[in-house]
């Protein structure tokens, strides 16, 4: 089992997109652990992205985030992260696979809807910046025998 960190970044959270996000990973099988609403702050914006500083686009990534409220979550699930991404589609919405949530839903890369991990090592820490452990939930889900093996 392998756990993601999920963002509804402002954008999506602005377009009244938050559930129809929430129910692609929803239907695909993953296991939601985690989920709240927040306001990053630019602080916590600057560790989450902290990789992408001094780079051109840093900054206005940092505005875009902090400007409205988030959705941030935990899913759970066998190569959850690579299903994640894949069902995220690539950073460029215009280089999407059709299909895909930024496919779907975006134009351009500065917009471009949600955040997954990109590695076990990353979703480790970004898990724990977002989350303490108290806050993230082992429960049995019934219809697991019907989408795991
Ligand atoms: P991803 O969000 O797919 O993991 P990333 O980690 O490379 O992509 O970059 C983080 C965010 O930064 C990305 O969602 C959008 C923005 N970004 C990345 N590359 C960019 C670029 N070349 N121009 C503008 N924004 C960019
Ligand atoms: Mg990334």
């Amino acid at each position: 089992m392998e756990r993601t960190l999920f963002i509804i970044k402002p954008d999506a959270v602005q377009r009244g997109l938050i559930g129809e996000i929430i129910t692609r990973l929803e239907r695909r099988g993953l296991r939601l652990v985690a989920m709240k609403m927040i306001r990053m702050s630019e602080e916590l914006a600057r560790r989450h992205y902290a990789i992408h500083e001094g780079k051109p686009f840093f900054e206005p990534l940092v505005a875009y985030i902090t400007s409205a409220p988030v959705v941030v979550m935990v899913w759970e699930g066998p190569k959850a992260i690579e299903i994640v991404r894949r069902t995220m589609g690539a950073t460029n919405p215009a280089e999407a696979a059709p299909g895909t949530i930024r496919a779907d839903y975006a134009l351009e890369i500065g917009r471009n809807l949600v955040h997954g991990s990109d590695g076990p090592q990353t979703a480790v820490t970004e898990i724990n910046l977002f989350f303490t452990p108290e806050e993230i939930l082992s429960w049995e889900r019934d219809t697991d025998r019907w989408i795991l093996e």
